[in-house]
C-alpha cells in the first residue's frame, strides 16, 4: 500500500443507526471493546458498550464541528466553572441524536433493556446545586444554538457526597462515579500544562531595560485535559467540556525512593492527586481552606494557557484575543484567572502592563450568582501572596491603576475608594475575589432581573457608579431537552398531539398550548399523564423506603440544597401547623397532601443538618398518626440528585419556591416544575417574579413581604416575638417543635433552631407564616376546582418556554461574546 499524506487520510466511514446495525456494533464493542462475551456480559458491561455505540455518532459530529470552527476562525466562548452538574448523559445524548427508539429496539433484540442498564449509570456530580446545574444547561445549549464553545473545570475523582439517613440525620458518604471507567470521557495526554504555586518572584532586565518579572513556584504540577463531548439537540453541533485532572511531574521521587524512603517518594505523587480529588461541598457558601484557591489557580492557570495555546496556534495576534476568545467566570471561583491572563501576558509573552490590561478586561466577563455575605469569597493576603507570589503583585499593581483613576478623575471619597479597592482592610487583610472579577470584566451580569437591580443597590454599588455601563442581566434558564423531552416523555408526546412538533426546536412554541388550558379532554388527559409521573415517582418512594403514596393526593415538592435562606424550615413549621388543624378539626374536607422533600446539607453546616433531622422526626409522627386518616404525609427521600429530579419533577403538583425574598438570585428548580406543569406556591424572589410576569399572576400563588419590605422589616428592628404571639397557629406549632413533641429521645433538641427564629427571626419564617399558610389554604381551594387546578397548570407548561436556556444563551451571545 502506498502512503497517503496527511490530508489525504480517509475520514472514517459515517455510522448508520438502525435497529439492525446498532445491535452488530453493540455486540463488536462487547467483545472488541470491553473483552465480554455476550453470554457473560453484567448489565454494566452492556451499558458500556451501549454508551461507546452512541459514542461514535458523536464523534462524527465532534470532528466535524471542531475543523468548521477551526477552519473559519471563528470566536470561542470559554464557559470557566469550578462545577458542573451534569447528571447522566446517555438518554440525553440519544434523545439529542434521535436515537432513543432505535437504541431501544436494538437492545430489545439482544434481551437487554434500555431502561434498566440506562439505571446503572452513574450520576456525574461534579457540582453542588442550581450553579452547577446551570453550567450543564448552558453548556448543551451552546451546542444546540450552534456556538463553538468549551466548558473548563475540574475532573472530581468525588462528586457531590453520597447522602445517607442514620435516624433521621445526614451522614456523608464518598461519592465514586468513576469506579467503573468513564466511557464518555477521552484523556488527552498531549494537552497538558505545567501549574506552579509559591516560591518567588525574581527581576530581570528585558531587552529594552524594562523591568520583567519571573515567578519561580517551589511547587509545580502537571494539568491533563479529559474531554467530554457535549451534544447539542438534533445532534447539529457537538462542543467539548475539558476538564483537568493533576497529576505530579515525577510521579516517584527516585533519590528518596532508592535511599528507602518508599512513602516519601510518593509525596509529590500525593499531593498533585489530592487537588483534583473532591469537589468542595459547600452551596452558597465560601469554602475557606488553602486547598480551595489552588483547586482554582490549578483549573484558572491550565485552562488559560489552553486558550492561549489556540488562539496562537491559529495564528492569531495577542491584540486580537478579545476579537476571538470571550471568556465567562462563573461567579468568583474563576476569578483568579484576571491575574492569571496578565501574568500570561506580561511575563511570558512580554507584553506591557496597559496593553494587558486592555486585552484581559475586554476578553471576560463575569456572572454573580449571590449576594449572601457569607458566600462572597477573598482569601487572606498571607495565604494568596504565599500561594502565589506574582499574583499578589498584579492584583496590587491592578488596584493601584483603578483606585488611581477613581480618586483622580472620577473624585470618589474615601468610603467609595474602600469599597471598590481589591483588598478588604476593615479586618484581616483580604482579597476580595468579587471585585477582582467585576474590575477585570467587560461584563458583569445578575441571574435574574431582582438579583440584578439588587447587585446595583448592594454589594457592587460603588463599582456601578465607577462603570455604569457594566451590569446587566440575563436571566437563567434551563434546557427543554432534559427538562421536559427527556424527564416527561409523556407530557412532551401529549403536547405534540396537541400543537405539533415546533415547540422541540423553539420552546417559546409552547404558547400554542394556550388554547387547549380550558379544553376538557385536554386537561383531561394532561391530568392523566401527570397521575402515571406521580405513580412513577410513587413506586420510587415504595421500592427505596418502604412508604406507600396516594397518586390521588396533592404531590407538593420542595427540593433544593438545604438552606436557612431557602426556608424548607417554614414549609415544615406550616405541615406541623397543617397537621394540628386536621386533628382538631377533623370535620373539614382537607385535601390529601404528600408533602415531599428532598436535599443535602453542607457537612459543616448545623442548622442545615437539624433541618433535615425535623423534617424526618415530624414525618414519623405525622405518618404513623392514625387520626390523620391518610389525609397528610411526609416524606424526606435520601440522595437528592439530577436523577432523582428527573423522577420527582414531572410528578409534582405543588412547587414550593419560598425564599426569603432578596435572597434566591434566581432559582432553576422553580422553572423545571412550572414548564412540567405543577403550581408554584412561592415568593416575589429571584426568577419567581419573572415567572409570575409569564405565567400571569392568576397561575402562581404569590405570598410573603417583597424583597423591598424585608430590607425595610430588618432596618426598623423587627421584633418576631410580637409577630408570633400574634398568630395561634404559629405560636402553637413553634412551641410544639421547641418542647419536643416531635423528639420525644432528645426534647430540647430544636429548642435552639426555634430560639432562633423567636430571637432574630433574619429569614423571616415568622412573619411571612400566616400569608404562607394562607397561601396554601388558597391552594386548596383551586385543587378542590380540577378544571381551575389544570387550567392553570396547563397555562404553566404552555408560558414557561421563555425560561429555556436556549433564550438564555442567545441573550448572552447577542449582549457579551458576540461569537
Ligand atoms: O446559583 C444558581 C441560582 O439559581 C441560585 O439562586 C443561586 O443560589 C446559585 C459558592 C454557590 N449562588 N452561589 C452559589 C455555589 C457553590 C459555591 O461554592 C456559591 N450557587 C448559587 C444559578 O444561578
Amino acid at each position: 500500500m502506498k502512503t497517503l499524506s496527511k490530508a489525504d487520510l480517509p475520514l472514517p466511514k459515517p455510522r448508520v443507526s438502525d435497529p439492525e446495525v446498532l445491535a452488530a456494533e453493540i455486540i463488536e464493542r462487547l467483545t472488541y471493546g470491553i473483552g465480554k462475551d455476550a453470554k457473560v456480559a453484567t448489565p454494566h458491561d452492556w451499558l458500556t458498550a451501549t454508551i461507546l455505540v452512541v459514542r461514535d455518532r458523536i464523534i462524527d459530529k465532534w470532528m466535524e464541528s471542531t475543523r468548521a470552527t477551526y477552519a473559519n476562525n471563528a470566536k470561542r466562548v470559554y464557559y470557566l466553572s469550578l462545577e458542573f452538574l451534569i447528571g447522566r448523559l446517555m438518554r440525553d445524548a440519544m434523545s439529542n441524536l434521535g436515537l432513543m427508539d432505535e437504541i431501544r429496539q436494538a437492545l430489545g433484540s439482544l434481551g437487554v433493556e434500555l431502561d434498566v442498564i440506562a439505571g446503572l449509570e452513574p450520576d456525574a456530580a461534579l457540582g453542588n446545586g442550581g450553579l452547577g446545574r446551570l453550567a450543564a444547561c448552558f453548556m448543551e445549549s451552546l451546542a444546540t444554538v450552534d456556538i463553538p464553545a468549551y466548558g473548563y473545570g475540574i475532573r472530581y475523582v468525588h462528586g457531590l457526597f453520597r447522602q445517607q439517613m442514620a435516624d433521621g440525620w445526614q451522614v456523608e458518604l464518598p461519592e465514586t462515579w468513576l469506579a467503573h471507567g468513564n466511557p464518555w470521557e477521552f484523556e488527552r495526554r498531549e494537552s497538558s500544562y505545567e501549574i506552579g504555586f509559591g516560591g518567588g518572584v525574581e527581576t530581570v532586565n528585558g531587552q529594552n531595560e524594562e523591568m520583567r518579572f519571573v515567578w519561580k513556584p517551589s511547587e509545580r504540577m502537571i494539568a491533563t485535559a479529559y474531554d467530554t463531548p457535549v451534544v447539542g439537540w438534533r445532534g447539529e453541533r457537538v462542543n467539548t467540556l475539558r476538564l483537568w485532572s493533576a497529576q505530579p511531574i515525577d510521579p516517584i521521587l527516585l533519590d528518596a525512593f532508592n535511599a528507602g524512603d518508599h512513602i516519601g517518594a510518593l509525596r509529590e505523587s500525593n499531593k498533585a492527586e489530592t487537588l483534583t480529588r473532591v469537589l468542595y461541598p459547600a452551596d452558597a457558601n465560601a469554602a475557606g481552606q488553602e486547598l480551595r484557591l489552588r483547586q482554582e489557580y490549578f483549573f484558572c492557570s491550565a485552562s488559560l494557557q489552553d486558550i492561549l495555546r489556540r488562539h496562537l496556534q491559529q495564528g492569531n495576534q495577542l491584540s486580537a484575543l478579545p476579537d476571538k476568545v470571550s471568556i465567562q467566570l462563573n461567579d468568583t471561583h474563576p476569578a483568579v484567572s484576571v491575574a492569571e491572563l496578565m501574568r500570561l501576558l506580561c511575563d511570558i509573552h512580554g507584553l506591557d502592563f496597559d496593553t494587558a490590561w486592555e486585552i484581559t478586561w475586554k476578553t471576560f466577563s463575569y456572572t454573580n450568582h449571590t449576594l449572601l455575605p457569607e458566600a462572597l469569597e477573598s482569601w487572606p493576603v498571607p495565604l494568596f501572596e504565599r500561594l502565589l507570589p506574582r499574583h499578589m503583585q498584579l492584583v496590587y499593581a491592578i488596584n493601584a491603576k483603578i483606585l488611581v483613576d477613581a480618586r483622580k478623575n472620577r473624585s470618589f471619597s474615601d468610603t467609595e475608594i474602600r469599597h471598590i479597592s481589591l483588598i478588604d482592610e476593615s479586618g484581616d487583610r483580604r482579597v476580595r475575589m468579587g471585585n477582582l472579577a467585576f474590575i477585570g470584566s467587560h461584563s458583569i451580569n445578575g441571574v435574574s432581573a431582582l438579583h440584578t437591580e439588587l447587585m446595583k443597590e448592594t454589594v457592587f454599588a460603588d463599582l456601578h457608579k465607577l462603570y455604569p455601563d457594566r451590569i446587566n442581566n440575563k436571566t437563567n434558564g434551563i434546557t427543554p431537552r432534559r427538562w421536559l423531552m427527556q424527564c416527561n416523555p409523556q407530557l412532551t408526546s401529549l403536547v405534540r398531539e396537541a400543537i405539533g412538533d415546533d415547540f422541540l426546536d423553539d420552546a417559546g412554541k409552547l404558547t400554542a398550548l394556550d388554547a387547549f388550558a380550558d379544553d376538557a379532554s385536554f386537561q383531561e388527559k394532561f391530568a392523566a399523564v401527570k397521575r402515571a409521573n406521580k405513580e412513577r415517582l410513587s413506586n420510587l418512594v415504595a421500592s427505596r423506603m418502604g412508604i406507600r403514596l396516594d397518586p390521588s393526593a396533592m404531590f407538593d415538592i420542595q427540593i433544593k440544597r438545604i438552606h436557612e435562606y431557602k426556608r424548607q424550615l417554614l414549609n415544615i413549621i406550616e405541615t406541623v401547623a397543617l397537621f394540628d388543624q386536621i386533628r382538631s378539626h377533623p370535620e373539614r374536607d382537607w385535601v390529601p397532601r404528600v408533602k415531599l422533600f428532598a436535599g443535602k446539607a453542607a457537612p459543616s453546616y448545623h442548622n442545615a443538618k437539624l433541618i433535615i433531622k425535623l423534617a424526618n422526626d415530624v414525618a414519623r409522627v405525622v405518618n404513623n398518626d392514625p387520626s390523620v386518616r391518610g389525609l397528610l404525609k411526609v416524606v424526606f427521600i435520601p440522595n437528592y440528585n439530577v436523577s432523582l429530579a428527573e423522577v420527582m419533577v414531572p410528578a409534582a403538583d405543588l412547587s414550593e419556591q419560598i425564599s426569603t425574598a432578596g435572597m434566591e438570585a434566581s432559582g432553576t428548580g422553580n422553572m423545571k416544575f412550572a414548564l412540567n406543569g405543577a403550581l408554584t406556591i412561592g415568593t416575589l424572589d429571584g426568577a419567581n417574579v419573572e415567572m409570575r410576569d409569564h405565567v400571569g399572576e392568576e397561575n402562581i400563588v404569590i405570598f410573603g413581604k417583597t424583597a423591598e419590605e424585608v430590607g425595610k422589616a430588618r432596618a426598623d428592628g423587627y421584633n418576631p416575638r410580637a409577630t408570633i404571639e400574634g398568630s395561634r397557629e404559629l405560636s402553637q406549632a413553634l412551641s410544639a417543635i421547641a418542647s419536643g413533641v416531635f423528639s420525644p429521645d432528645d426534647r430540647g433538641r430544636f429548642s435552639a433552631l426555634m430560639n432562633g427564629i423567636y430571637q432574630h427571626d433574619w429569614f423571616m419564617v415568622a412573619e411571612d407564616f400566616d400569608s404562607y399558610a394562607k397561601a396554601q389554604r388558597d391552594v386548596d381551594t383551586i385543587w378542590t376546582e380540577p378544571t381551575s387546578w389544570y387550567g392553570k397548570t396547563i397555562r404553566n407548561t404552555a408560558r414557561m418556554g421563555w425560561f429555556s436556556s436556549d433564550r438564555t444563551i442567545r441573550q448572552y451571545n447577542s449582549d457579551i461574546w458576540r461569537a
